[in-house]
C-alpha cells in the first residue's frame, strides 16, 4: 500500500469518527418554542466512507471519491427499538436521491448510517426521483411509507427536458429492514406531500394530500387536504376536502404541505408542515404547526399565524436557499419532541421541545388576521392585557 493512500485513509477515517460521534449542544432560543442545536444533526460528509470510496488500493490507487454525496435532507423519522432512526433523503452528486437509515442513541446526536441504503422495491413504472419519506406506524401494526415518486412528464413540448410529473409511492414494513412496495397512490391531481394518518378513521386510512395543478404549482388546490381510502395496498383518492387552506399575504400563500404524521395529544392532533410563498429571492420554505380535533382529525381547531420557524443564519445558505423544510418528529414517552428539519436541501438538523409546550403555542398564539389592521389590533390587545397585569401587580 503507498504511502498516498495509506495518509489519505487515516485522515478520511479519522475525520468521519470524529464527525459522527460529536456532541450537539442545544442553543438558547428567544421566544420558548423550542431549541435549536449547535451542529447539523446529518450531512453529505456523515455518509460513511464505504459508500463514498473504493477502498482497494489496486482499483482506487489515488483514494479518491467514487461515488460523491452532494447532500441530506428531508428525513423521515421514528422510534424504533428504543433507538432514533432518520430516514433520510440522501442525495447524490447525479441528482439522484435515495433513501438511507441513520440511528442515534438519544435523538440529538451520534447519528450514523447503517452500512447500506434502504434498496426501494421498483414497480411497474420506474421512478427517475424518489425523495421526502413520511414514516406512520399505523394501529394496523405496519409502518408505512410516503414518498414522493418524480417522473418525467411525456406530455413535455419536444426539447423540454424539465416537465415533471409528481405521485405518491407507498412502502410497509415491519422491521424497518424488509420494505414491501405497494402501488402509488392512485390520485387525479399529481401529489408531493402525502402522509398517513396513524389511526384509522370510520374504519378507512386517512390521508393528507397536497392536490396540485402541475408540478410545481399548488393552484386550485387550496391547501393540505385529506382524503379517505379503503386499503394501503391499492390507495385510490376519490374525494378530497381541504384541512388547512392557504391565504394571500401569509407564510403559505403559494403552497403548503404536511410535514411529518401528526402526534395525538390530550388537546387535539397536533401538525408541523411547510408553508410557501414566492418572492424576489425564490420560494422561502419556513414550517408552521397547527392542530385539528381528536373527534375528527379533519377539522382545524387551531392556527398559530405566523411561521413556527424559519431559516436563521448558515440555515439560510444551501443548494436551494431559503428552505427549512420537515418530514419527520419524534414524540418520545416523556413528552419531548424531537424536530427533524432540513435546511436548504442541504443538511438535516434537530430542535427540541415538549408536547405541552407545542400544544400551548398553538392554542394560545394569535392567528393571522389576514390584514395588518388586524395584526395591530392583536398588539393592541396584548399590550393592554400586559399594562393592565403589570399596574395591578405594582
Ligand atoms: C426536487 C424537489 C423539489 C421539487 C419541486 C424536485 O425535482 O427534487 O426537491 O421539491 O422538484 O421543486
Ligand atoms: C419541495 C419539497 C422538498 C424540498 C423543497 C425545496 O417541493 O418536496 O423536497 O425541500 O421543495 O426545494
Amino acid at each position: 500500500m503507498d504511502d498516498l493512500y495509506t495518509k489519505r485513509w487515516a485522515v478520511i477515517a479519522a475525520a468521519y469518527e470524529k464527525l459522527v460521534i460529536l456532541k450537539n449542544e442545544p442553543l438558547q432560543d428567544s421566544n420558548g418554542w423550542f431549541e435549536r442545536y449547535k451542529n447539523p444533526a446529518l450531512t453529505a460528509a456523515h455518509t460513511p466512507p464505504l459508500w463514498r470510496y473504493d477502498l482497494d488500493p489496486e482499483t482506487n490507487p489515488f483514494l479518491m471519491e467514487r461515488i460523491g454525496m452532494n447532500g441530506v435532507m428531508n428525513a423521515g423519522a421514528i422510534k424504533w427499538n428504543g433507538k432514533y432512526l432518520l430516514m433520510a433523503r440522501v442525495e447524490g452528486v447525479d441528482r439522484k436521491s435515495f433513501f438511507a437509515i441513520a440511528e442515534s442513541p438519544n435523538g440529538i446526536d451520534n447519528f450514523r448510517f447503517w452500512d447500506y441504503p434502504v434498496l426501494i422495491p421498483e414497480n411497474d413504472d420506474p421512478a427517475t426521483n424518489v425523495y421526502d419519506m413520511r414514516l406512520t406506524h399505523h394501529e394496523d401494526g405496519w409502518i408505512y411509507g410516503l414518498f414522493c415518486v418524480e417522473r418525467f412528464d411525456d406530455t413535455a413540448e419536444p426539447g423540454d427536458l424539465s416537465k415533471a410529473k409528481a405521485a405518491a409511492g407507498v412502502v410497509r414494513t415491519k422491521d424497518m429492514v424488509n420494505w414491501e412496495r405497494l402501488p402509488d397512490v392512485e390520485s387525479k391531481s399529481q401529489q408531493r406531500n402525502v402522509v398517513l394518518h396513524p389511526e384509522f378513521v370510520d374504519g378507512k386510512y386517512a390521508l393528507y394530500t397536497r392536490p396540485q395543478d402541475g408540478f410545481i404549482n399548488a393552484g386550485s388546490g387550496l391547501g393540505i387536504g385529506w382524503a379517505l381510502v379503503d386499503d394501503m395496498t391499492k390507495a385510490v383518492i376519490t374525494e378530497e376536502k381541504i384541512v388547512d387552506r392557504r391565504f394571500y399575504h401569509t407564510i403559505k400563500e403559494l403552497k403548503n404541505g404536511e410535514g411529518p404524521a401528526p402526534i395525538k395529544t390530550p388537546k387535539g392532533w397536533l401538525h408541523l408542515a411547510h408553508g410557501v410563498r414566492a418572492c424576489a429571492a425564490g420560494l422561502r420554505y419556513v414550517l408552521y404547526l397547527y392542530m385539528t380535533s381528536l373527534e375528527d382529525p379533519s377539522v382545524l381547531i387551531a392556527s398559530p399565524g405566523g411561521y413556527f420557524m424559519a431559516p436563521e443564519g448558515e440555515e439560510r445558505v444551501g443548494d436551494v436557499s431559503n428552505v427549512l423544510f420537515s418530514n419527520g418528529w419524534i414524540a418520545d414517552d416523556d413528552g419531548t419532541v424531537f424536530i427533524y428539519y432540513a435546511s436548504c436541501d442541504t443538511r438535516m438538523h434537530v430542535a427540541t421541545s415538549t408536547v405541552d409546550r407545542l400544544v400551548d403555542y398553538c392554542l394560545r398564539t394569535p392567528e393571522d388576521g389576514l390584514f395588518s389592521f388586524a395584526s395591530v389590533q392583536t398588539l393592541y390587545a396584548q399590550i393592554d392585557k400586559n399594562l393592565q397585569f403589570l399596574n395591578k401587580s405594582k
